[in-house]
């Protein structure tokens, strides 16, 4: 090992030549401050590595299980042009996940032991992705709905603290946002269709409403990482906050489709400018989270299933890649 190289974990001050000794704390908190990107090489607190390492792997895996659900319809697509949007957009989210494994990577932890924990049920993933997409409406309410809270969630993100997770956010919201579109568009045809594809849409929506709403997470009080992460500038905005102006952009857009939210409290609050709604089912999300959600369990099994038949891929690009390593050390 270099003994000149600086290990960030064990030194606590640094001397600048203009600034005498200066705590690598404070130049933390001085560039949090300045809204400056905190980069892999900089020294931050333990804690705010382990933080991000938990919210990124989650957010990779997210992407990855979030395949599964939309993927079980490219066979059944009803059309080429279907099928090909719907294979773009799956194919959109696996790139998603790779970058963010490696914005993870970044903070110091290993894809194998990330993988591992997904494949283990150790690792959480958005709830959102334990739910049954039934019919083909349900693949219009994901990509409109589920990718729509998604960017609500992520936009947010792009100007997150630390620098390879915002970057990675932004070339996965300008996707979303395309996800997005496809998912309305799907919607609209059958909205403005036959009386029982708009039926179907209305049943997609009514499904997909509530479990929605708990992708943003559990209510701001009852969010233990919330504190640390609005300290951090991880998050920029609270749970609650982004679920209210999900709902508030939503509403507009259903109207326009002709449907109706599953919700009879939900009416426009002149005061705070919002909608009032109920709070979906808590009880049914912590369960979820647990690994006891209606899909838990094909999910994981699927997942497992891909990472087993890959394995002799993963061993011929390693074999490759120390070969080409070889040849390079002996030109
Ligand atoms: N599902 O203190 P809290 C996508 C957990 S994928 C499961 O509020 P935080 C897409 C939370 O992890 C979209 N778990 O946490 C892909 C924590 O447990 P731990 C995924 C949830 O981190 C394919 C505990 O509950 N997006 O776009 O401050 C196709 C307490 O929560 C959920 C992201 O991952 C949940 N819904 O806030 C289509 C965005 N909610 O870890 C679309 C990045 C909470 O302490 N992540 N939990 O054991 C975030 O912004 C935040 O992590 C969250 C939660 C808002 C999700």
């Amino acid at each position: 090992m270099d003994k000149n190289r600086i290990n960030p974990i064990f030194v606590r001050t640094i001397t600048l030549k203009n600034m005498g000794v200066v705590n690598f704390e404070d130049l933390f908190e001085a560039k949090l401050a300045k809204n400056d990107m905190i980069e892999p090489k900089d020294w931050m607190p333990e804690n705010y590595r382990k933080h991000l390492i938990r919210q990124i792997s989650q957010h990779a895996h997210s992407e990855i299980v979030g395949m599964l659900p939309e993927g079980n319809w490219i066979t059944r697509a009803p059309s080429l042009r279907s099928k090909l949007v719907l294979l773009a957009k799956v194919q959109d989210e696996g790139g998603h996940g790779l970058y963010l494994y490696t914005a993870a990577e970044s903070l110091g932890t290993s894809r194998d032991e990330m993988l591992d924990a997904l494949l283990t049920g150790k690792a959480k993933y958005s709830s959102i992705f334990n739910y049954p997409t039934l019919t083909w409406a349900d693949v219009g309410a994901v990509g409109w709905l589920v990718d729509g809270a998604a960017i609500m969630n992520q936009v947010m993100l792009q100007r997150t603290s630390y620098g390879p997770y915002a970057r990675a956010m932004v070339r996965i919201c300008k996707e979303e946002s395309f996800h997005q579109r496809q998912g309305y568009e799907l919607m609209t045809h059958l909205a403005f269709g036959t009386p029982a594809q708009k039926e179907m849409a209305q049943d997609a929506l009514n499904r997909w409403w509530y479990p929605t709403l708990m992708m943003f997470g559990p209510p701001d009080i009852e969010s233990p990482n919330s504190e640390n992460a609005i300290k951090w500038r991880i998050k920029r905005e609270t749970n609650d906050q982004l679920r209210q102006r999900f709902v508030n952009q939503s509403m507009p857009q259903i109207e326009y489709l002709g449907l109706t939210v599953p919700d009879k409290n939900l009416k426009w609050n002149e005061a705070k400018k919002g909608y009032d709604f109920s709070e979906p089912d808590w009880t049914e999300f912590k369960a979820v989270i647990k690994g006891n959600g209606p899909c838990n369990k094909e999910r994981l099994a699927s997942r497992n299933k891909s990472h087993a038949e890959g394995a002799w891929v993963r061993e011929a690009a390693t074999v490759y890649a120390k070969k080409q390593n070889e040849n390079y050390e002996a030109a």
